[in-house]
């Protein structure tokens, strides 16, 4: 008796034995039939496990030799407003990025306030729903760290990016949810290829939220909105391509 190994014992008592072998949580591991139901489980556990450590995972990052000799433009490439125009003159002087909406201590930042603040950098692939990609290098300030700055109300879902450009007067927007916000590569870029970002790349400040398509990556933010709900934004759908074209809010990659 002294010798017998969990499954000496196991194959001792044979399969019939099942109820008997619930008395022990180690006993239901060794158990064939019993570890068939519960790998089940386990498996359904690990799938659903996954989809939310997935999206904390981060995008694949490159080295400065991979990055591509031309990354093309897309999209709106120069804002048309007056007000734009003006800030261009004066090389965003006096822009300043507004965060509003469900946040504690709303606020209004200068390039250089932001400029000022922790940076990352990281190089990473683009890729356009139109059939095109590129490895570019992004450097700005982790939007976590502007979010914590402002301190998102625990009743907000989605930060909603108000861009300076329209389409026929629909302006650009986007939006993303508090998993893809607070996500460590997601950063309000100010600099592209260790430039400062230009205007046709979205200056003075864009998005980069590296596990998402093109599209999510909104250039101009003049405005960043904490909400509860996407419904009263523009058409409602989360973004100007999800409004106009049906695009899928979730673009992720
Ligand atoms: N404000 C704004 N953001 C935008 C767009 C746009 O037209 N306006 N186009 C989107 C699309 S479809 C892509 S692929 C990328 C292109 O970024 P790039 O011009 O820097 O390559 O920006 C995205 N963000
Ligand atoms: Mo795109």
């Amino acid at each position: 008796m002294t010798l017998l190994t969990r499954r000496g014992l196991i194959g001792s008592i044979g399969a019939g034995a099942g109820g008997l072998l619930l008395s022990g949580c180690d006993k239901i591991v060794a158990a064939p039939k019993v570890r068939d139901v519960i790998g089940l489980g386990e498996g359904l556990t690990m799938r659903a496990q996954r989809l939310v450590t997935d999206r904390t995972a981060l995008a694949r990052e490159f080295t400065a030799s991979d990055m591509s000799p031309v990354f093309r433009t897309n999209g709106n490439t120069m804002p048309e407003s007056d007000a734009y125009q003006a800030h261009m003159t004066d090389n965003f002087a006096n822009w300043r990025l507004v965060i509003d909406g469900m946040v504690r201590r709303p606020a209004a930042l200068s390039l250089a306030q932001i400029k000022a603040m922790p940076t990352r950098t990281q190089i990473t692939r683009h890729d356009c729903v139109e059939g095109w990609s590129a490895i570019g290098k992004w450097t700005g300030l982790p939007l976590k760290l502007a979010l914590d700055a402002v301190g998102v109300l625990p009743s907000a879902r989605y930060i909603v990016f108000h861009c300076a450009d329209d389409f026929d007067g629909d302006p650009y927007y986007e939006s993303i949810d508090l998993i893809d916000a607070f996500h460590p590569q997601t950063i309000l870029a100010w600099a592209m290829n260790d430039q400062p970002l230009s205007v046709r790349h979205g200056a003075p400040l864009r998005l980069r939220v590296e596990r998402q398509l093109g599209y999510k990556q909104a250039k101009y933010v003049m405005r960043i909105e904490a909400v509860d709900s996407l419904q009263r934004i523009g058409a409602g759908k989360g973004g100007y391509w999800e409004d106009s074209a049906d695009y899928q809010w979730y673009a992720g990659i």
